[in-house]
């Protein structure tokens, strides 16, 4: 095994700097460069003071560690020598460790020998992966909750279910007269209809997982005019989207991203919906639908200089079972809404009165959105599966699983059932990243290198 070195901090000014070496030539490279009153590497997991010096010339001043193996991120020897944060210096170091005999890290492969080397499944890799990525701090509480290991108790525990299913089966394959007693095929079928069950939660709550970590998605809908715009920018405290007086001033739908009390959310300012004969402004009305056909929660403004109209009434009636928000704006203005035209459509608390202009209501608003955000979180109960890649082999060992039962139910031999059984068994397998060689290398790829 070679031994691998990176610079694993982010490029950019930076105070320090953090170079990391994994392999069996690490504390050999990390004594030929370093002198100080006390060797790192006879002082093993102790953080040393001293100099990189490189033919007698002082490269930077430092501090080092040498972790021995096995208890360390890659089970193998690793040294870690912080340096001072300048691209200039670091690089200089660098270079020294790699005439020292270290190779240079490609991408994510401090993470694959982890892997390798059994320190993580693959469910944590990814978890680290999303980590570094996570825009938002809730993104990474999602991330975190993946590393400790949810997702991989819950896949786990249903392969093993299946495997008990599939220890009978053969059983019953290889021996079918003595073993009939034995074979419960009620009970069976009893266990594969919960893991049947579980795989189906955790699919239909694979895209909420998503929207915690990416941010739940917000659209802001309502005719012309009504100041979706004005709350976009009132919400995001920036003046991202045009606000006029024109009716039809937003023509697309716009995209920023808010944190709302560390909630991420991705606020969609849309073109008001209305019919219109402008074929830039159809498109955008038609964008607006599909925003709110795809947003997580709904945003609707009214004015209160208006009535309700027909076409709005019938949005209000199709919206019923959406998280939604329904909200009167300009109340500065003298009008004619009232929180009682809007109530036959939404609860008390769902509606809602504002004047952006006079930045009054913004802040009841806000707390609503977190509500309304807080009661889509409560739903997910049960383990997360954020990437698209687990979330396709969950989706593989649910169809397996309802084959098996559709072929139960019509009373096929067991060796019918048994095959897709194991197709279930074996896609679970690959969330965890067994035998895959193809997938891991997919997922180390996505990594910056020195992780
Ligand atoms: N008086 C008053 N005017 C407001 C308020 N909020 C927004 N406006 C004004 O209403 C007008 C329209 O605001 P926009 O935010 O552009 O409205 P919009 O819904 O994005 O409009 P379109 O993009 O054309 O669909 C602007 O002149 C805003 O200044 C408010 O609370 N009170
Ligand atoms: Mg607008």
């Amino acid at each position: 095994m070679s031994t691998i070195a990176a610079i694993s901090t982010a490029a950019g000014v930076a105070a320090l700097g953090v170079i990391r070496l994994s392999g069996p030539l690490s504390g050999e490279i990390l004594s030929a460069l370093f002198q100080g009153p006390r060797s790192p590497v006879e002082n093993p997991r102790m953080l040393c003071y001293g100099h990189i010096v490189e033919k007698e010339q002082v490269l930077d001043e430092v501090m080092a560690v040498f972790l021995p193996a096995p208890h360390t991120f890659t089970t193998e020897d690793m040294a870690e020598i912080t340096t001072h944060g300048g691209r200039v210096v670091m690089e200089s170091v660098y270079a020294a460790i790699i005439k020292e005999g270290a190779r240079i890290a490609e991408r994510g492969e401090f993470s694959r020998r982890a892997f390798l080397n059994g320190r993580l499944d693959l469910t944590q890799a990814e978890a680290i992966l999303e980590i570094i990525e996570a825009r938002t701090r809730r993104g990474a509480s999602v991330a975190l909750s993946h590393l400790e290991g949810d997702t991989t108790r819950e896949v786990r525990r249903l392969r093993e279910e299946l495997l008990t299913v599939l220890a009978q089966f053969a059983l019953a394959i290889d021996y079918p007269d003595e073993s009939s007693d034995e074979v419960q095929s009620g009970d069976l079928e009893e266990t594969i209809k919960r893991v049947e069950k579980t795989l189906q939660e955790l699919i239909r709550n694979a895209h909420k997982g998503h929207a915690i970590a990416e941010g739940l998605r917000v659209a802001i809908l309502g005719r012309p005019n009504v100041g979706k715009s004005s709350l976009l920018n009132a919400l995001s405290r920036r003046s991202r989207s045009i606000v006029t007086n024109i009716p039809g001033t937003t023509r697309d739908t716009i995209e920023e991203m808010i944190q709302l009390s560390g909630f991420p959310l991705i606020l969609i300012d849309t073109a008001g919906l209305r019919e219109t004969d402008d074929p830039v402004e159809i498109l955008g009305v038609r964008r607006s639908r599909e925003a709110l056909e795809s947003a997580d929660m709904l945003l609707v403004l009214f004015s209160k200089e208006w009535v309700l109209e027909e076409e709005e009434k019938e949005l209000l009636e199709s919206i019923r079972d959406r998280s939604r928000l329904l909200i009167i704006n300009k109340t500065d203005l003298g009008g004619v809404l009232s929180r009682e035209d809007l109530l036959p459509f939404a609860s008390e608390e769902q509606v809602l009165e504002l004047s952006i202009t006079e930045k009054s209501g913004l802040e009841e608003l806000e707390k609503a959105i977190l509500r309304e955000a807080g009661d889509l979180e409560e739903e997910v109960h049960t383990p997360l599966i954020a990437s698209i890649r687990q979330k396709h082999e969950v989706e593989k060992a649910y169809h397996s699983v309802k084959e098996a039962l559709n072929a139960m139910a019509s009373s096929l031999p067991y060796d019918y059932v048994e095959v897709d059984v194991r197709g279930a068994y074996e896609a679970l397998g690959r969330v965890l990243g067994e035998g895959t060689a193809d997938i891991i290398d997919e997922v180390f790829g996505r990594f910056c290198v020195g992780k």
